[in-house]
């Protein structure tokens, strides 16, 4: 899709409005939301992830394309919105202690309410006690943590860790993801799933709740 092609170099270059107006002009030619989503914005994420390793690129453009992707997304969110929200379930979710990283949770909450869950999200940088204060307040039936870095990976089975020390473990079911994090990881820190994106997340919740 050429079209694609224009939304991609306007995330890479953190030009936010033509980045707009681009995922505008495909929704406009017929384009299919899922299609912009992992074709033109998520993919175009990793070139950018690999412009960064390669020293071509520093945080600010990272910054500035995380915007430009944000932005596009609010664009597709209505067409991930089917399903009758707090039917399926309640999660809570957040990116774990010390990880800034927001995008990819945001779009595994969009899909998620989109599917029909009720979502407390509880944003970046969440400690393992904030997630045991709002388990005890929302009741979630599951507890979605991200983590983006593999220096912040460890308070995933802190956070676990904590939910046990608060008795409130087998209250509720650990999913968790994000780049770094695999499933072999998720077995290890003994959480409950493993999703390696957005998509993939619906479906484990609902597995992990014995729904369809
Ligand atoms: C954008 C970005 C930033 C932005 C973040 C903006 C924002 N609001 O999120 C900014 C500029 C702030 C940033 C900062 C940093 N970043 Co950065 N960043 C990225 C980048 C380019 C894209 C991440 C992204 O959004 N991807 C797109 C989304 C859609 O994908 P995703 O997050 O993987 O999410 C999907 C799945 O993983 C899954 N998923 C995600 N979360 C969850 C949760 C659950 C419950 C489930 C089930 C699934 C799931 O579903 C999602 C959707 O499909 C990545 C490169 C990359 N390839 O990942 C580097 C990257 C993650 N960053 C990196 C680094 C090093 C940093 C910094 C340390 C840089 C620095 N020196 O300051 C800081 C750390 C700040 C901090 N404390 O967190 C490294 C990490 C290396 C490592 N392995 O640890 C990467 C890999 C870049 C690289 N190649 O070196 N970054």
């Amino acid at each position: 899709m050429s079209d694609l092609k224009a939304l991609s170099e306007a995330v890479v270059n953190g030009d936010t409005k033509t980045a707009v107006t681009e995922t505008q002009r495909a929704l406009d030619a017929g384009g299919s939301a899922q299609d912009i989503l992992n074709e033109g914005l998520i993919a175009t994420m990793n070139e950018v992830g690999e412009r960064y390793s390669k020293g071509l690129i520093f945080v600010p453009q990272m910054l500035r394309s995380g915007k430009a992707m944000q932005e596009c997304t609010n664009l597709l969110k209505p067409f991930f919105q089917e399903g009758e929200v707090t039917s399926k379930g309640k999660v809570l979710i957040g990116t774990v202690r010390g990880d800034l990283h927001d995008i990819g949770k945001n779009l595994v909450s969009m899909m998620l309410e989109g599917a029909g869950f009720a979502i407390t999200d509880l944003g970046v940088n969440v400690s393992p006690e904030k997630f045991v204060e709002k388990t005890r307040e929302v009741e979630p039936d599951i507890v979605g943590m991200s983590a983006l870095l593999s220096t912040t990976m460890p308070a995933m089975p802190q956070t676990i860790e904590a939910l046990e020390k608060a008795g409130l473990r087998n209250r509720v079911k650990v999913m968790i993801g994000g780049a770094p994090v695999t499933e072999r990881y998720a077995q290890k820190i003994m959480a409950d799933s493993y999703a390696s994106d957005a998509g993939s997340a619906v479906s484990k919740a609902k597995e992990l709740l014995g729904i369809s």
